[in-house]
């Protein structure tokens, strides 16, 4: 047995270092000084990372953000050279534009062949090394891209690369490293340091009572947001502050968490519209284009902008068309305006009167809607959001990953606590993967991904139910089977309302002869039924239920309109 260290224990100890627990992975030879290093790590039974081995690159990328997002802690992943890279791209594309901190590392070649004692293999001069270095694959999906070109470097590198990652704005960093530099004999630092979190940054006070002012004055305030529940600290932090001063709360439409408890007196749903003419102030709580057309704007109000890092590079357009902005940490800026704004009490009261009512009408409309929905066939998606409210556990997660259905979950749909609902971010085929890690992150509830037919066959599904067998972390899987791309048609026809396709009904781009997921699920030993009766789906839900309490993955596949 070797007692030498090498580039790859630098590499898993930097890891480590930046408090690092998995290290997520789709294998290529590159890696085997990691694997020795991990192999050694368990010998010895030292402290970390866990390596988990996957068998696609979207899903190595997807796990180790949705662990992230469901945690708040950082991840790591290795893959395999220029091919692997590409292939994760789109997940790194996901969380950048997401602002998800993730260390990213792929493999290298400097020898090809040359070095007479190490013989990395023909594969990288034929088919694998990218000309120029496989930075320029992702710069523009990365906050930072580099090489770390040494072993005496890579470990700091790797650090660097991590408290980068961890900053504002927050997001993927990617760096390249050669099976040499691997290879290369490394002395581990003297005396290394745990590294420290990255520092809150706090809105200065004077921006925090301008705002309180604004908010005395107003008499019609509304609460915009669209990533306010990212964290349970922000979440309540903004509960606290609406209570305080009758704030009520509207959500964008598609938002990417779930940010206020649903059934709360002060909950507006996810309409703008029947504040937009009167709001004189709209405190807008990380929403990336509050309104939309993006330049687009209530005619009364003043617009304040909370958010950490509002300007956000992976987006190709923006307007927040913002008076003030409030840049520091959220939940600690809306902690300080909640103490000191004063507010006349009468006008909060009857504020308060007054958006419960609004809420209870909204409230009784969705109940009537989903009992209207009740015996429709096709299953209608607001019945089947109403079965999941029936049957699935007070704190189930959701994951959305479904398209033309997706305004039907976010108003049907009932959450009452953080951490209950994340957005797929950029191309779709990446719902199962974040899934997997968000239940590896929160291994006590229950986590609920509903999904396209459509979605469903961009995601890597055998990978994904692979590692919910191999890693025991059995996810529910609720198929939304219109067995089409109803999104293209609806599109189609939107621009082309009188076309040939419209007259003729000769569609392209629409159609989806999709397998049998109930075998799919079947080919992990998985639970799968399809359900089209809509009197039979509460039960359907139960037995994938079920099947998850025995550590099953459960596909549910619902034939809907
Ligand atoms: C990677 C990727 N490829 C293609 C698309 C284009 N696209 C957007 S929605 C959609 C259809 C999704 O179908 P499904 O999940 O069944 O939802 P539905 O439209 O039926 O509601 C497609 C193909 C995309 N967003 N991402
Ligand atoms: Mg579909």
């Amino acid at each position: 047995m070797k007692n030498q260290y090498d580039g790859g224990t630098a590499l898993v100890e930097a890891f480590h270092r930046l408090g690092v627990e998995y290290i997520l992975s789709s294998p290529g030879t590159e890696w085997a000084p990691v694997w020795e290093a991990m192999a050694d790590q368990i010998h010895r039974k030292k402290p970390g990372p866990r390596l988990l081995d996957v068998w696609h690159e979207t899903l190595a990328v997807d796990m180790a953000a949705g662990y992230t997002l469901a945690t708040g802690k950082m991840q790591g992943v290795l893959l395999h050279a220029g091919a692997g890279l590409l292939q994760g791209a789109m997940g790194i594309h996901g969380a950048f534009v997401a602002g998800v901190p993730m260390v990213v590392v792929s493999g290298e070649s400097m020898t090809y062949g040359e070095q007479p004692e190490f013989d990395p293999g023909a594969q990288w001069m034929n088919n694998l090394s990218i000309v120029g270095g496989t930075s320029s694959l992702v710069d523009t999906v990365v906050k930072y891209s580099s090489v770390a070109g040494s072993v005496y470097t890579l470990y700091e590198s790797v650090i660097r690369a991590g408290e980068l990652a961890q900053r504002q704005p927050t997001g993927p960093v990617y760096l390249s490293v050669s099976t040499e530099t691997l290879m290369a004999p490394w002395t581990p630092p003297a005396n290394p340091r745990a590294v420290p979190a990255a520092p809150r940054v706090l809105t200065a006070p004077e921006d925090i009572e301008k705002l309180a002012a604004q908010l005395a004055r107003a008499k019609r305030p509304v609460v915009l947001t669209e990533g306010a529940g990212q964290e349970v600290e922000t979440w309540e932090a903004l509960l606290a502050l609406c209570e305080k001063f009758a704030l009520p709360v509207v959500e964008k439409p598609g938002a990417l968490f779930a940010n206020f408890p649903k059934d709360h007196a002060l909950y507006q749903g996810t309409e703008i519209k029947p504040f937009w003419n009167d709001m004189d102030l709209a405190i807008v709580v990380r929403a990336r284009a509050p309104w939309y057309p993006p330049s687009n704007r209530p005619p009364k109000a003043v617009i304040a902008m909370i958010d950490e890092a509002p300007h956000n590079s992976a987006m190709v357009y923006q307007s927040h068309q913002a008076d003030m902005y409030l840049e520091g940490n959220v939940a600690q800026t809306l902690r300080d305006l909640a103490t000191a704004a004063s507010v006349d009490k009468a006008a909060v009261e009857a504020r308060r009167q007054e958006l419960g009512a609004a809420h209870d009408a909204m409230i009784a409309k969705r109940n009537a809607a989903q009992a209207a929905a009740r015996k429709k066939t096709p299953i209608d998606p607001v019945w089947l959001c109403a079965s999941l409210n029936a049957v699935m556990p007070q704190d189930a997660i959701y994951i959305d990953e479904v398209t033309t259905h997706t305004a039907a979950l976010r108003q049907h749909l009932v959450w009452n606590q953080p951490q209950s609902l994340f957005t797929r971010q950029g191309g779709l085929g990446q719902g199962l993967g974040l899934s997997l890690g968000i239940k590896l992150g929160k291994p006590q509830r229950q986590v609920v991904t509903l999904i396209g037919d459509g979605a469903f066959l961009y995601n890597p599904a055998l990978g994904c139910l692979g590692a919910a067998r191999d890693y025991k972390l059995p996810t529910l899987t609720v198929v939304f089977n219109n067995k089409k791309y109803a999104a293209m048609q609806n599109m189609h026809l939107k621009m082309y309302p009188d076309g040939i396709a419209a007259e003729m009904d000769i569609y392209h781009g629409t159609h989806i002869n999709a397998p049998d997921f109930v075998k799919v699920a079947e080919c992990v030993g998985g639970y799968g039924e399809q359900v089209s009766d809509p009197e039979k789906v509460q039960d359907a839900l139960r037995r994938g239920l079920e099947a998850n309490r025995s550590g099953r993955p459960a596909i549910i596949d619902v034939i809907v309109a």
